[in-house]
């Protein structure tokens, strides 16, 4: 089963500091698969529903301006485990306790801009009910990836 999916977003700290490549470059080499991809701008709307489990919390109000306040990079990545590597490979939800050679261990320092976005493992469901909310069954592409013989035995 090489054909998991999860929802990953380039945040508007990522974009506007020219992390997008770095980022993409990462699951690419790692032998992931992208079969999505939309450079997009999130609405109120759209931040409440992709935030709705953090209604509520001290930080949601500042967690929706920041979302909004600039351009994103929504993927959706296909490979083994998907969801629960990239989340790996993503770091802690705070920069500063995650570890170098992490995302966010890599590329932030604080909390509240914390560079990426991954649907959470332990959430089921929660990679494909953000893939669904991001994108139209017609914006995913399915195809070959033809050297996924030398990523999986
Ligand atoms: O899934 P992940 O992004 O790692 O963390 P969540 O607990 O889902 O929180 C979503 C988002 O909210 C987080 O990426 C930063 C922000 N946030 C915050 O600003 N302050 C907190 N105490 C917790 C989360
Ligand atoms: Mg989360």
């Amino acid at each position: 089963h090489h054909d998991e999916r999860t929802f990953v977003m380039v945040k508007p700290d990522g974009v506007q500091r020219g992390l997008i490549g770095d980022i993409v470059a990462r699951f690419e080499d790692r032998g992931l698969k992208m079969v999505g991809g939309k450079f997009m701008q999130i609405d109120e709307e759209l931040a409440h529903e992709h935030y709705g489990e953090h209604e509520g919390k001290p930080f949601f109000d500042g967690l929706v301006d920041f979302i909004t306040s600039g351009p994103v990079f929504a993927m959706v990545w296909e490979g083994a485990d998907a969801t629960r590597q990239v989340r790996q490979m993503m770091g802690e939800t705070d920069p500063a306790e995650s570890a170098p050679g992490t995302i966010r261990g890599d590329l932030g320092l604080d909390l509240g801009q914390n560079v990426i976005h991954g649907s959470d493992h332990e959430d089921e469901g929660a990679n494909e009910r953000e893939i669904e909310l991001f994108f139209d069954e017609d914006e995913l592409v399915e195809w070959d990836q033809t050297d996924a013989v030398w990523v999986y035995e």
